[in-house]
């Protein structure tokens, strides 16, 4: 696929400030935007202010674009008031006006908190319904079934992917099942970009990690070869966590606290 420009959006947040290093040259053009104002276009990079919610804005914000990286939006668990208009109104703005201007492809940022409230023991591949933890959750898998239909229906290309915790080391036990690091993930944003035959495609946004909770095959298949894994971390990660009391809920699902926030129902015996 080429690429001339490439949108990032939320590059303001954690993920979307690394891939705006990491993808730096990469293409001719990238177009970086956020609700708040980031900084300043370098050589190479046209800066952008949009609020996703505010469609006539996201139609400037995606013309004369190629390719989209999806990272704007709620990156967590919030009021139903914000997941509604930054996840749902937000990302149906960005796929429509994607869709009247041509772009062909996005890479989405869905999570694994859209399959959240499967359990720890069980390994999980991209075919399995979702099970979310949060409202974050749930915008998450709705935007895995509106990318699915504007697949379907539009002919663009999708890679959602599904991404543990990002950073350049993880942070506590459940991280270690789910940690990416940034270059893994700008190898996967760049199969998902450049990769020739994508329609609709879920895969974990997670690196190599021994104790991985996923099968993660739909990924290699595309391409992806992990350089990173956790476990040389473990020792120091679970040395810091010894004696800290922990929720049965958090510690059973993948999800971790995601799960046990708000939880109500009963506790399961086994
Ligand atoms: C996510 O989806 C969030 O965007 C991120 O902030 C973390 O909470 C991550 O999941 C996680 O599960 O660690």
């Amino acid at each position: 696929m080429a690429m001339h420009r490439v949108l990032i959006t939320g590059a303001g947040g954690g993920i979307g400030r690394s891939l705006r290093e990491t993808l730096r040259g990469v293409y001719p053009v990238l177009r970086v935007s956020d609700r708040t104002a980031i900084a300043p276009a370098r050589d190479g990079e046209e800066v952008d202010q949009t609020d996703i919610a505010e469609m006539a804005a996201v139609r400037r914000m995606v013309e004369g674009v190629d390719g989209i990286i999806h990272l704007g939006g709620i990156s967590g668990e919030n009021t139903w008031e914000k997941i509604l208009e930054g996840n749902i109104v937000g990302l149906y703005n960005v796929f429509e006006a994607a869709r009247q201007a041509g772009v062909k492809r996005i890479v989405m940022a869905t999570s694994n908190h859209a399959v959240g409230f499967y359990p720890r023991a069980q390994t999980i591949d991209h075919t399995v319904v979702p099970r979310p933890d949060s409202r974050y959750g749930v915008s998450k898998a709705f935007s895995e079934a509106l990318a699915s239909l504007y697949a379907d229906k539009h002919g663009m290309g999708f890679l959602c992917t599904r991404i543990g915790n990002f950073g350049t080391k993880p942070i506590d036990s459940r991280r270690l099942s789910i940690w990416i690091t940034p270059r893994d993930y700008t190898q996967l944003v760049r199969i998902g970009l450049e990769h020739p035959d994508i329609r609709f495609e879920i895969v974990y946004g997670v690196s190599n990690n021994q104790r991985s909770w996923y099968d993660n095959s739909n990924a290699y298949r595309l391409g992806y070869r992990p350089q990173d894994d956790s476990e040389p971390q473990a020792g120091d990660v679970l040395a810091a966590e010894a004696g800290q009391e922990k929720s049965p809920i958090a510690e059973r699902y993948q999800g971790g606290t995601f799960c046990a926030a708000e939880y109500d129902a009963p506790i399961p015996s086994v």
